[in-house]
């Protein structure tokens, strides 16, 4: 069935995904039908390999003259607050959120719009959800603000999808491993910073303890299992907002030594701060089962395939080759 090529609508560009999403996106379909946006202007490789424009999510009337705009007919939310910041200022977490998701769903009904992807996470978990091998289907009580939006994004889509036949997509993203951007306001945030201190100055303070386990994923995976979701057949979908996705599954101790093997004067100090409580209340590893046999989800990277490849991509930005 050959796809028609989409004109895309990223939110939140500027992001630790958006960045690089956006770019994997428009060497997929050109760069003139993906349209970065961001609170930010978008600056960068954003601005310079295709269009851009200012988008406050909060604002409907904005987000719909953009699509009007750009003629868009498939939207990858990301714009959102993370839970590290969301739990700093909970009320605009829900409402960046929260507004932001409705907007664009009552905007793919009004507008009628094909695909809209907005991702859920791991955060949707809390302390009475299974932690090792948490199911598809399961407890869901989060004890963040962040992780509340997210249940309810997820529920949100599933309601948009029945009541009104909209194409809503979403996969619950485990904290991602990124070279390009750095995250921002993140409590799986210490699994990307290491790497940048490993290579900037040969030791890091970590903000969790050594034995805190949570699933990660590689950037390259994170962008696969995004595309892959959005291009799947809908109809052969039973999930649609909240597919569990899973790749690696680590210490903070664990990837600490695996960069030693790099790196083997790399010291590392743990010191907990709030986002301890956070990172205890996630599972330690997922069962994706439902996104391998509904849309074909396999991930390509490992911990040591990641790690040397982190390590590569900054020792040579930072000149530490
Ligand atoms: C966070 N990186 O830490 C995000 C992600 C699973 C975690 O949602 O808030």
């Amino acid at each position: 069935m050959s796809r028609t090529v989409p004109r895309v609508l990223v939110t939140g560009a500027m992001g630790q995904i958006g960045s690089e999403l956006t770019l994997a996106l428009r060497e997929r379909y050109g760069h003139d039908n993906v349209v970065a946006t961001d609170l930010r202007t978008p600056s960068g490789p954003l601005a310079e390999t295709g269009p851009s424009d200012v988008l406050d999510v909060t604002d409907m009337n904005s987000i719909a003259e953009i699509i009007r705009k750009y003629r868009i007919d498939t939207v990858y939310h990301l714009a959102a607050i993370l839970s590290a910041t969301g739990e700093k200022n909970p009320a605009m977490c829900w409402r960046v959120n929260m507004e932001g998701s409705l907007n664009v769903l009552n905007l793919a009904v009004e507008l009628k719009l094909g695909t809209v992807i907005i991702p859920s996470s791991i955060a949707v978990f809390g302390p009475e959800t299974p932690r090792v091998a948490t199911p598809q289907e399961t407890v869901l009580k989060p004890r963040t603000m962040y992780g509340v939006t997210k249940v309810c994004g997820e529920l949100l889509g599933e309601y948009y999808v029945r009541r009104f036949g909209a194409d809503v997509r979403g996969l619950r993203y485990p904290g991602i491993i990124s070279s390009e951007t750095p995250p921002g306001g993140g409590t799986t945030d210490f699994a990307v910073e290491i790497f940048y201190k490993a290579v900037q100055e040969g030791s890091y303070t970590c903000f969790v303890k050594e034995d805190t386990s949570l699933p990660m994923m590689y950037m390259p995976d994170c962008i696969k299992a995004t595309i892959d979701l959005a291009e799947a057949d809908f109809r052969k979908l039973k999930h649609h907002s909240d597919f569990n996705v899973g790749a690696l599954s680590f210490t903070a101790g664990e990837l600490a030594t695996e960069i030693r093997k790099h790196m083997p004067d790399f010291r590392v100090v743990y010191e907990p701060d709030f986002r301890q409580a956070i990172a205890d209340s996630w599972p330690s590893s997922i069962d994706d089962s439902a996104a391998r046999e509904e849309w074909g989800w396999k991930p390509a990277w490992d911990l040591s395939s990641m790690t040397a490849d982190m390590l590569s991509r900054l020792s040579a930005r930072f000149g530490r080759v």
